[in-house]
């Protein structure tokens, strides 16, 4: 009897089971339904975001931006605003702009030489400054954003940036130093460069030069790393100087100097001394050297110190020889003595 149950059982749950599973079923039609009107939904606000109330005429921004180019110009380290004359004029404004109304706001977006304009842009408004600080290929576009946020982009405009300015070149504390107080004669100078700014690389040269019958002649050449024949004795090979112990000027003579070339990546040569006095700025700084007798820890002169110690130890030597002399007399006499007793 109870085996006659379980069909019903079957049947019964088993229709409850169809059931469920059926409304499962629609419970994820539905869901999946919903997905894809929402899906489409997002999709149809997204591409309503591409739109932007306002358009680019780009023809007549073409127009303004070749009258424009001269504004544009950049140099290195200056400011640069967004200062067209055509965009602070109303008419204008609205002729590239089509659209434009006062809750909508002008960009110009640029990408720096250096940036990837793929997605690394920057923007400013109408009245912000860019810093134009790298050299290189600049590029601009215009950007106006609607109420909505929307955006419409102009074409990219590209600019080079150069440098036109010349390193700025100045002596280092030790330079100004050895200028000041001199070189030790007998002792390697080592010639080191001067402090050099630039935002671009620079080169730097120099030569010695040393005071010849009243010329200043070049003995070394670091551009060539030549010493000039004859030389020799004055310069390694390496530019150091070696003043011969007989030159020494005093701190306020010198026969030796440094003459400074410097140069920027784009050719900006810094010229701010006239080297040979013809009136003519050639290079960047002259370091010039007077040459001093070598002082000890207490800035006597070392050689004036020998000289006493040679004097002291002489004057010992000449005692002692007077000293030697002296006994081998008396002891002679003493034998004379000696053999005259005899
Ligand atoms: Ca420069
Ligand atoms: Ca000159």
């Amino acid at each position: 009897m109870p085996f006659r149950i379980i069909p019903v059982f079957i049947a019964y749950f088993g229709h409850k089971a169809l059931t469920e599973d059926f409304i499962v079923k629609k419970i994820i039609s539905f869901i999946i339904a919903l997905t894809l009107l929402l899906s489409m939904t997002v999709s149809v606000v997204a591409f309503a975001e591409g739109t932007c109330s306002v358009t680019i005429n780009q023809a007549k921004l073409d127009e303004y931006m070749n009258q424009a180019n001269p504004d544009l110009k950049l140099s290195l380290n200056e400011k640069f605003a967004l200062s067209l004359d055509w965009l602070k004029d109303e008419a204008t404004k609205e002729e590239v702009f089509v659209g434009w109304t006062l809750r909508d706001t002008i960009y110009l977006q640029y990408c720096e030489p250096n940036d990837d304009p793929k997605d690394e842009w920057s923007e400013v408004k109408f009245d912000e400054t860019i810093d134009a600080d790298s050299v290189g290929y600049w590029q601009f576009r215009f950007s106006v954003k609607d109420k909505d946020g929307n955006r419409a982009y102009s074409n990219v405009y590209t600019f080079y940036l150069s440098d036109t300015t010349a390193p700025t070149v100045k002596l280092t504390t030790t330079q100004e130093k050895y200028q000041a107080n001199g070189i030790t004669v007998g002792f390697k100078y080592n010639v080191v460069n001067p402090t050099v700014t630039d935002d671009s690389s620079t080169t730097k040269t120099y030569v010695v030069q040393k005071k010849v019958a009243e010329e200043w002649v070049t003995i070394y050449d670091s551009a060539t790393k030549t010493v000039t024949e004859g030389y020799e004795l004055y310069v390694t090979t390496g530019g150091a100087i070696t003043p011969l112990e007989n030159e020494v000027t005093g701190t306020t003579a010198f026969i030796y100097r440094v003459v400074y070339y410097v140069e920027d990546a784009f050719g900006n040569e810094t010229l701010a001394v006239d080297s040979n006095g013809d009136g003519e700025n050639d290079c960047a700084i002259v370091l010039n050297l007077p040459t001093i007798e070598p002082v000890d820890a207490d800035g006597e002169p070392i050689a004036n110190k020998n000289q006493v110690w040679i004097i002291v130890f002489a004057s010992i030597a000449v005692a002692s020889l007077i000293a030697i002399a002296v006994i081998m007399i008396v002891d002679r006499k003493k034998a004379v003595a000696k053999t005259d007793a005899e």
